[in-house]
């Protein structure tokens, strides 16, 4: 027997040394030895692919309190800290070697000094706790988008968590034998009272691309802890620069078109900005919510969900909205609620639920009343803004055929979107791929939210959605991003859209089933099955052809007077948004594609010639 195996036999039950024995990988033994070292867990458990494995971590969540049971079978709820209720990004940090450089806009330490600060943290952390060690695939398992990756962590939530929202990958590590290439989590939750991390000071998230680990500690808010989520999509950037694919925070859905047609779409939205009920839009069918991989194969592009589940935002789900989350959430399936409200009968409440909200509960501030302040004197909601559930997409009606296809799904169309109250239009299309890329992805602002912690409201710069994530400086994401479409005969069509578009008075523009129509309009786009009108900024919708979508699909009467209103061209705030955007790259220094700038410039003087004929505020039907 080997040292390595030696070492993780004496903190392991025969059982569960059994499973990693069998798993026959070197650098895995090697890596788990290091954090054994590092941690000193109790003991160990090893989860395979099996229901008694994950029975197992089920049940450790009520025996250790990080969860407790709903009234509801399957329906568990779990409380982050009172102040871990989002990513933490002031803290979540890059650990770049002396030398390299990843720009602005990106959050990184010295490497020696993360590695010796987080180590020195997470020394003996576990000493008195069971250390679980996972395996998941991040997309289908045994596909060209495949890759393997380990969770070690000491919360149960995290690895429960972990199990509802990806796919199984004991059996794919054993089948790669001694393979190298998985991505690594370690995470702990650190002091644990009353169920939550105690040392939120000491909460850290530490990335090292170079080594394909994130190390995560005192902190169990998802974003923060989840690996497979937002720690591995920056690991997924990274390794997708250096093999020409992409990894995104999109969506993708099957779009329904005439004659039982399906075209799937991508889509990025920063965090909070409809993302998810873009996704689960009724009439369309799913295939993933949040992190995608993109692969061109033989001159087409093809996407997988990396995951397969949802880590959804509760607030205001409700069952005209959404129907098919709402069904999920109203029956008997394995379901862990955060952050919401649970009543006395062990019934769950949330901010946006149809019906009364109890006199009293639980929720993540403790005992809570209606009025309850919090040491600053802010009033307690309910539910916190943030609160989620996590939920497998099997239970969906709207799940998409193809959401495990190996193969991925092809895409024909890419969305991006942003919380704008004042520029774009509802919906968009590019007029190429590199004007889409520029001029709408890279060109994202959007309003803050409470998906992270700190301010909320205030515009802010967003490439792709994608910038939280980033682990390759901003300039080269843009240029991978430009590459990847450019070397494509017929690549995706780009559109833009913007669901948060308010008049002057501040009330929105558009009802929130309007965007059931600008997807089936992107849908005939694709298929150049309707015309569109050129803007400047892209081509818009034609009055005629929404009028007779909106009453197909919504039985509504689109009048000309919402047109006009929604449609109109702002040009003041386009043209302002563009000098934001230049100056912002302007600021990032050398390495932005002189594209990027010809574009933008291209686009303010389409709109400044069209200001001097037309005025600042153009009707769409004066083009
Ligand atoms: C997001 O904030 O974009 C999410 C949830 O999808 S988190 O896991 O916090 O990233
Ligand atoms: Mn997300």
């Amino acid at each position: 027997m080997s040292k390595d195996l030696e070492i993780i036999k004496e903190k392991c039950d025969r059982e569960n040394f059994e499973k990693i024995v069998k798993i026959e990988n070197n650098y895995l033994f090697k890596f788990i030895v290091k954090f054994i070292k590092l941690l000193n867990p109790k003991t160990i458990f090893i989860c395979e692919d099996s229901e008694n494995d994950f029975n197992y971590i089920r049940n450790k969540t009520i025996s250790d309190g990080e969860e407790k049971k709903l009234s509801m079978e399957g329906h568990k709820v779990h409380f982050d800290g009172y102040y871990d209720q989002g990513r933490d990004k002031e803290h979540t940090r890059l650990m770049v070697p002396k030398g390299v450089c990843l720009g602005s806009g990106l959050n990184t330490i010295d490497k020696e000094r993360g590695l010796e600060e987080i180590l020195s943290i997470m020394e003996d952390i576990m000493h008195d706790r069971e250390l679980y060690i996972l395996f998941f695939c991040l997309g289908p398992a045994n596909s060209k988008f495949a890759i393997p990756a380990i969770q070690l962590t000491d919360s149960s939530y995290v690895a429960h968590s972990e199990i509802i929202l990806y796919r199984p990958g004991y059996e794919e590590f054993r089948r790669l034998g001694n393979y190298k290439d998985f991505f690594q989590f370690v995470h702990s939750a650190g002091e644990i009272k009353d169920g939550v991390s105690v040392n939120i000071d000491k909460r850290r998230i530490y990335m090292d691309t170079e080594e394909d680990i994130v190390y995560s500690v005192n902190t169990q808010y998802g974003g923060n802890t989840i690996g497979h989520k937002k720690l591995a999509m920056r690991l997924g950037i990274n390794r997708a620069s250096k093999e020409n694919w992409l990894t995104e925070h999109m969506f993708i859905s099957g779009i329904h078109g005439p004659g039982g047609r399906v075209t799937y779409f991508a889509g990025a939205f920063p965090s909070m900005c409809g993302k998810t009920s873009t996704a689960m839009i009724p009439g369309e069918t799913i295939v993933g919510d949040d992190i995608v991989y993109i692969k061109k194969i033989e001159n087409k592009v093809y996407a997988v969900n990396v995951e397969i589940g949802i880590f959804g935002i509760i607030e205001d789900i409700n069952p005209d909205d959404d129907p098919s989350i709402w069904k999920v959430l109203n029956e008997p399936n394995e379901i862990i609620f955060s952050n919401v409200l649970v009543a006395e009968d062990g019934d769950v409440c949330w901010v946006g639920k149809p019906g009364d909200v109890p006199e009293k509960g639980i929720n993540h501030s403790g005992e809570w009343y209606p009025g309850k302040k919090d040491s600053e004197g802010k009033e307690i909601a309910p539910s916190h803004k943030n609160a989620r559930f996590t939920v497998n997409l099997k239970n969906l009606y709207n799940l998409d055929i193809n959401y495990d296809n190996p193969d991925g799904v092809e895409i024909k169309g890419i969305i991006y979107g942003g919380r704008d109250s004042d520029t774009l239009v509802p919906v968009q299309e590019a007029y190429n791929w590199v004007h889409g890329i520029i001029s709408m992805g890279a060109s994202i602002e959007s309003e803050t939210t409470a998906a992270t912690l700190g301010k909320t409201g205030i515009r802010k710069f967003n490439p792709m959605s994608n910038l939280d994530f980033l682990s390759i400086p901003v300039s080269k994401y843009i240029d991978i991003n430009l590459e990847f479409g450019e070397s494509l005969e017929n690549p995706p069509k780009i559109f833009s859209v913007n669901y948060f578009l308010k008049d002057s008075n501040g009330n929105y523009l558009n009802e929130k089933t309007d965007k059931r129509i600008w997807l089936k309009w992107m849908e005939l786009r694709v298929h150049e099955e309707v015309k569109a009108i050129n803007v400047g900024t892209g081509f818009i919708p034609e009055y005629e052809d929404l009028k007779i979508l909106f009453k197909a699909v919504l039985g509504k009467d689109y009048v000309k007077k919402d047109y006009i209103r929604q449609f109109t061209l702002r040009v003041p705030e386009n043209l302002s948004k563009i000098d934001r955007i230049i100056k912002i790259y302007n600021d990032l220094g050398s390495g932005v594609p002189d594209i990027l700038f010809e574009i933008l410039k291209e686009q303010k003087t389409r709109l400044e010639n069209l200001k001097n004929k037309e005025g600042e505020y153009i009707s769409p039907f004066s083009f």
